[in-house]
């Protein structure tokens, strides 16, 4: 079986996420989602509207989905390359070449993102008309 994996905060899910879940899922038969914690996502300096709790239940209404796991750190990427027997690292290209190290452990590939829709974006419509 090869497993791909990627990693984010999926936020406020949109169409951008989905694409890149689908094409993610696209390169083996199964998907690993490493979402990241409200207390990571702290470390990252991103605010979210939903909890994990949310964003995980959300994730899993996805049928290019199969497992998500927590992302808690920025170091625990080998070792769950390692642990899950994964294949292939996918990441949006906005991360193109900042992953390039996991190249040692399986395949790095940085997607396209979706341009025109993002997480922020979205941020500033609701707060423009709610
Ligand atoms: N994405 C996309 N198109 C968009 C928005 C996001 O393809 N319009 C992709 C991103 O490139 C990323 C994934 O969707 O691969 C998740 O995006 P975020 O939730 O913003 O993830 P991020 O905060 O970048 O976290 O360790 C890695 C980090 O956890 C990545």
């Amino acid at each position: 079986m090869k497993k791909v994996i990627t990693y984010g905060t999926f936020d406020l899910i949109h169409y951008g996420h989905l694409y890149l879940l689908k094409r993610a899922r696209e390169l083996g038969d199964y998907l690993i989602v490493g979402l990241s914690t409200d207390k990571f996502n702290k470390v990252k300096g991103k605010t979210c509207y939903m909890p994990f709790e949310k964003r995980k239940e959300l994730l899993e209404g996805i049928k290019y989905v199969d497992l998500i796991i927590p992302e808690d750190s920025w170091e625990q990427k080998i070792d769950d390359i390692k642990n899950y027997e994964v294949s292939v690292f996918v990441m949006g290209d906005d991360w193109k070449n900042k992953f390039d190290y996991l190249k040692e452990y399986c395949e790095v590939i940085y997607l396209s993102r979706t341009p025109e829709i993002s997480t922020t974006k979205i941020k500033e419509i609701i707060g423009k008309k709610f």
